[in-house]
């Protein structure tokens, strides 16, 4: 009883064990799955009892299954089982009752034949047999005719029954032998033969010799495996196989000294493995396979390698170890997609500098060879991956390995056992990241040539694009929102000793500002556009304005020329641009040549006459030299014209990259067409030692120290350079700044104490200042405010004014560059440079904007200015001349195009003129006294157009601010010497009539003052009736004040007859009544002065003020007396009028005028 119920709980207990490996798919599926090794032998009986859908028994020792009552036979739902890796040797008869068995695998036991069973469970479609010790197939395996997979690889079998044919459905059959001992099939059995459906065979390790004719009846056939066979015959009509992807001949051939004829008809193999045969030639029928992407033949006795093999354009993988290879042969750069390639144990002593355009490999071994040298080029390689050169007898490698980027991360470059001396073998052993900075370093003192290269041209016309392309050696093209920031400085080394410091502008125009400071003569200046946007009509905005922005700056400097998009666009379309743009820079240069050759000849011609020849050099007359100056300008100029390109390089630097590696070509040779100049040791030296210096900015001093104590260390003289250390530094700076290695600027006596040893530094500070999103980007932050000086609230302040009115207090811009932790001698330094190359101007502090001054300096950054329009100026500028004023307007019109900045740099001079701006992107309003000024630049199809002009009633100010503005743009336009532009002064008369079309005279004008005792002319042309003032169109002149007053007298004249003069009492006392009144007024203004009652020391005062200007004078007297009295206009008038009545005056007419004039 108690046994019983003992053995009864542990068979429920046991029981329960096994229920926790069954599962349930959910949709009534029974799964019972043991885990490897949870029994040892045995299994609990209670499993049979179970209603199983699939069983997996794996390595459970299973010896066999009971027979009996409680069988496998029981388990008759049963569509799968599993008892791999068993000591199984048979099976129950009653396992015949599992009929629906789809599925059976009892790889890995001991049966030594199949279970009969098993030919009962016709619907087995899966049978996996492999690697037990079965050696008879009998007949009955035609009962399985669902079986679709069949695996007895790994058994033993001597013989294969035709019956197996029956098993039509068979797609995958393995009948693989073993090593050893041998399986006996000697040819490829007629029962495979006929299994038409087969896809996947696999007859490895068996002693086959022939491959039959039946064999072509395996139409659908993808992959066969003949490894270790003895193939002596195959048949021809193995071709009719056509799905055959892969063949595996691994040692199958040994007993062929050719590779059989048919295996190269088969046209759509894409695997194939010939390694480990005797083939000493691989025939050129190899080209037959057109479609392989991977080839095996190592470990055979190759000596060379068909050229055939090259025409193979998909292959990927290529095996050629252990062969006796001598030479890579040129062609293999066809090969477009190979991306590995094993070359190891050969006889190699060369590899044709042709693999080095294999762009696709990924890995290259090329250990165990003879090498003594690899081409340079191989560090072309970018992708690849692992490079194996150890065991050679390489001496050097190139210098730019440390360009194969991806190394680094695999650590996959192999150099052992090597005799390498360049870098030593010792430093090679120590693995890729100390090799690599090895040569990084080494390459600093090696480069024989050192060139900056600056990429300019409009914005996004490809400058990033193609300096990817060419950094890179493949595409990668910038994304649509991605734009270059002021610019980029970048390395590039496409030769060990060619060291290229690329310079990579940003287009937009606020940018084109700081290029000035890196254009340099010595920079070779690609010029890039874009073909695509490229039309005849914009030559000047895409290539003209650039080519005379580089010319201006760098005079001498070398250019090309570089169109991209070049993918985009039809070669005819690429042939008439390039046509188009080579014409108009060749014309535009000769047109410039001309003229220059014209005005030097000009001078020339005016030096050459006698009395001119006679004063020169005795007296200073500042004409002639001003001229002189001008002309030792132009002849500069003449001599140091840039050669005009005679080509454009067409590039793209989308995927395809054509033109590129053209390009690259051409620009390495110009690169290095300068004579060859290593860096002496001791540059260099001082070269890496400042380049460690941790400050962000080096002072002259300090780098006087470095170089004094290098130069001290070395032993070195300095006689051979400059002769002082001072003249010796200043020598290598110079040159480290023409190859872009630094920055400095000496000539200028402040600028030239600060050394930017990185130019990083110079451009990060520029970044700052020069930031589109000063606004969302520059916050307050307490910390940085205490070391600037600067409260939150003030902080608002200044920032507000920068980004409305582009005004730049001390405090602030020292705030922006606070993490440089520059010293206020440094700061100041970098405000001098900013001034010097006018990227900003300082203000005079102005009471017009309380908030700046207390600064200790104030800076105006016109490329900030807003871009609206004041509300205002409607109102303070009303679009007709309001009554009772005068004014002047000139244009100045461009008829291309501004150059470039020039409105920005006008508006800044304007500030030693005016106050009270305000400023907006296309205009300015501004105040002197109580004249008026309005500047507008507009443009158009025709071009830019300035407009200057003036308002008041003060007729002489008005005319000294037409004539110093003039004066400064006359003055800026010196910079750019070739400019077209067309001056014209507006008429007058016109403007104040009001008329549509203003007559315009030509701006000649200006440079006349009015002719004497001609007061009133006929000279407009649209209205030849009307008489005008000649002060209208000529200055008054300030030296010859006599005509003064009978000028102004016309001039105020005309402003009566013309407008609705105001009548009465205000109209006499306002500024132009009294104007008018002025102008009848001659020397005895004073006495006049006296008797309306002003002191005689202001009067003294007034003459003081305006020194030999008498109308000015009275003017102002007469203004005085008026603002002063604080009696009511009429007692004024009155109070005028009786003075002029008065036997002392005696002005008894002029006093009937002005009754009559204004109606008193
Ligand atoms: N299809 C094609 N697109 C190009 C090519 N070169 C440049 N691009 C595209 O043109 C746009 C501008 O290219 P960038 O290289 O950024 O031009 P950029 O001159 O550096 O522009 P900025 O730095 O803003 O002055 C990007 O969208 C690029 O992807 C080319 O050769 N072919
Ligand atoms: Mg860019």
């Amino acid at each position: 009883m108690t046994d019983t119920t003992e053995s009864m709980t542990s068979e429920s207990q046991s029981s329960e064990n096994l229920r926790q490996y069954l599962t349930d798919n959910g949709d009534g599926h029974q799964i019972l799955s043991i885990p490897e090794g949870t029994y040892k032998g045995w299994i609990p009986r209670i499993l049979y009892t179970f209603e199983l859908d699939e069983l997996r028994l794996p390595f459970l020792k299973l010896l066999s299954f009971p027979v009996g009552g409680t069988a496998l036979g029981t388990l008759t739902k049963m569509k799968l089982f599993e008892a791999v890796g068993n000591y199984l040797h048979r099976l129950p008869v009653s396992f015949a009752e599992c009929t629906q068995l789809a599925y059976l695998n009892l790889e890995f036991n001991h049966f030594t034949a199949i279970p009969a069973s098993i030919f009962e469970l016709v619907n087995l479609e899966v049978l996996l047999l492999g690697d037990n010790e079965i050696e008879e197939i009998p007949l009955e395996i035609g009962n399985l005719v669902n079986l679709r997979v069949l695996n007895l690889g790994g058994n033993c079998l001597t013989n294969i029954p035709e019956e197996l044919a029956q098993c039509k459905k068979i797609h995958h059959l393995n009948l693989c032998g073993k090593l050893y001992p041998r399986a006996g099939l000697q040819t490829v059995p007629k029962g495979v033969c006929g299994l038409g459906e087969l896809v996947d065979l696999d007859l490895s390790w068996q002693s086959i010799q022939t491959i039959p004719d039946g064999f072509g009846y395996l139409r659908k056939l993808e992959s066969l495996n003949l490894k270790g066979n003895h193939l002596v015959y195959v048949s021809m009509f193995i071709q009719y196989c056509k799905k055959l992807e892969t063949v595996n001949l691994t040692g199958a051939l040994r007993y062929c000294s050719m590779v059989p004829e048919a295996i190269f008809m088969l046209e759509g193999l894409k695997n194939l493995n010939l390694t480990g045969n005797f083939f000493t030639e691989i025939p050129s029928e190899v080209c037959g396979l057109r479609k392989l992407r991977k080839l095996s033949i190592q470990r055979n006795a190759l000596l060379r390698l068909p050229e055939e093999l090259f025409s193979l354009e998909h292959l990927e993988y290529l095996e050629l170890g252990e062969n006796y290879l001598e030479t890579i042969p040129n062609g293999i750069s066809k090969l477009k997609n190979l991306t590995y390639l094993n070359l190891e144990q050969n006889q190699m002593s060369s590899i044709h500098e042709d693999i080095c355009n294999c762009r696709s490999l990924q890995s290259l071994l090329l250990g165990f060879n003879k090498l003594d040298s690899v081409p340079e080029r191989i560090c072309q390689l970018g992708n690849l991956r692992y490079l194996s050169l150890d065991n050679n007898k390489l001496t050097e490698i190139p210098l730019l390995m440390d360009r194969l980027e991806h190394l680094r991360e695999t650590g996959g470059l192999y150099l052992y056992n090597n005799s390498l001396k360049k870098p030593p073998q010792a430093i090679c052993n120590q693995g890729v990241i100390p090799l690599f900075l090895f040569l990084k370093e080494m390459r600093i003192s090696a480069a024989k040539h050192r060139r900056k290269m600056i990429l300019i041209g409009a914005v996004r016309a490809g400058k990033t694009s193609l300096r990817n392309a060419l950094l890179l050696g493949h595409s990668q093209l910038t994304a649509e929102h991605e734009r270059t920031w002021v610019l980029e400085r970048h390395l590039w080394e496409p030769e060990s000793d060619l060291r290229v410091q690329i310079l990579d502008f940003g287009g937009h125009h606020i940018y084109s500002a700081a290029h000035q400071m890196f254009l340099t003569p010595e920079a070779l200046h690609l010029l890039v556009f874009d073909y695509t946007k490229y039309n005849m009509d914009n030559y000047d905005l895409l290539i003209g304005d650039w080519l005379d922005a580089i010319i201006d700056r760098a005079p001498g400097a070398t250019i090309i020329a570089v169109g991209t998009h070049a993918d985009l666009c039809s070669n005819e379309d690429i042939n008439d641009k390039t046509d188009d743009i080579i014409r108009k820079m060749h014309r535009e240069e000769n047109t410039k040549l001309t003229k220059l050759k014209q005005e030097i000849a000009k001078i020339q011609m005016f030096f050459d006459q006698p009395e001119v020849r006679e004063s020169r050099g005795k007296i200073r007359d500042t004409k002639i030299e001003r001229l002189q100056e001008k002309m030792t300008h132009m002849q500069k100029m003449l001599n140091t014209r840039s050669l005009m390109p005679e080509t454009v390089y067409a590039v793209s630097c989308a995927d395809d990259l054509t033109g590129i590696e053209e390009f690259q070509e051409g620009l390495i040779l110009r690169l290095k067409d300068s004579e060859e100049k290593p860096l002496p040791d001791s540059w260099h030296k001082f070269l890496s030692e400042i380049q460690n210096y941790p400050e962000k900015i080096l002072p002259w001093d300090k780098a006087l120290n470095i170089f004094t104590d290098i130069m001290a260390d070395m032993n070195q003289s300095m006689i051979s350079l400059g002769g002082s250390p001072e003249l010796s530094l200043g020598m290598v700076l110079k040159y480290l700044h023409s190859t872009g290695e630094i920055v400095w600027f000496p000539d200028n006596n402040k600028l030239k104490n600060i050394v930017f040893h990185r130019p990083e530094t110079l451009i990060e500070m520029l970044r700052a200042v020069f930031r589109h999103d000063f606004e969302e980007v520059v916050n307050f932050v307490e910390e940085h405010g205490s070391q600037a000086d600067l409260s939150s609230a003030r902080f608002d302040i200044l920032k507000q004014d920068f980004i409305k009115k582009g005004l730049m207090a001390y405090e602030l811009l020292k705030y922006t560059l606070i993490h440089f932790e520059l010293s206020t001698d440094a700061l100041s330094t970098f405000v001098s440079l900013m001034l010097k190359f006018d990227l900003c101007y300082e203000v005079q502090k102005s009471s017009s904007n309380p908030s700046l001054v207390s600064s200790p300096c104030v800076l105006l950054f016109p490329w900030f200015f807003p871009e609206e329009v004041p509300e205002s100026l409607k109102t303070k500028w009303p679009s007709q001349t309001p009554p009772n004023t005068f004014e002047l307007r000139y244009c100045l019109k461009f008829p291309n195009k501004g150059p470039p900045n020039f409105f920005e740099k006008f508006s800044v001079k304007l500030q030693n003129h005016v106050s009270d701006r305000i400023n907006w992107k296309s205009g300015i309003l501004a105040r002197k006294n109580l004249s008026q000024m309005l500047i507008q630049r507009t443009q158009d199809e025709d071009g830019d157009l300035i407009t200057v002009s003036v308002r008041g009633t003060d007729l002489p100010e008005l005319w000294g601010l037409i004539m110093a503005t003039r004066n400064d743009f006359i003055l800026l336009l010196q910079e750019w010497p070739f400019i077209r532009f067309k001056l014209n002064l507006v008429c007058t008369h016109c403007i104040l009539r009001g008329y549509d079309n203003p007559y315009q005279f030509d701006g000649e004008v200006l440079e006349m003052t009015v002719p004497r005792a001609t007061y009133w002319e006929n000279w407009c042309r649209n209205y030849e009736n009307d008489l005008i003032p000649a002060c209208f169109v000529y200055r008054l002149d300030p030296d010859y004040q006599d005509d003064i007053s009978k000028h102004m007298q016309a001039a105020t004249e005309f402003l009566q007859k013309s407008m609705d003069a105001v009548d009465g009492v205000l109209g006499l006392l306002s500024d132009a009544g009294l104007m008018f009144v002025a102008s009848h007024i001659g020397f005895d203004w004073t006495l006049i002065s006296l008797s309306l009652g002003l002191t005689q020391a202001q009067i003294e005062q007034i003459q003081i003020s305006h020194p030999h200007q008498a109308f000015h004078q009275i003017t102002t007297a007469l203004t005085t007396w008026r603002d002063a009295r604080d009696v009511s206009d009429d007692e004024k008038i009155s109070q005028l009028l009786t003075v002029f009545e008065s036997e002392e005056i005696g002005k008894i007419e002029l006093a009937d005028l002005l009754r009559e004039r204004y109606g008193l």
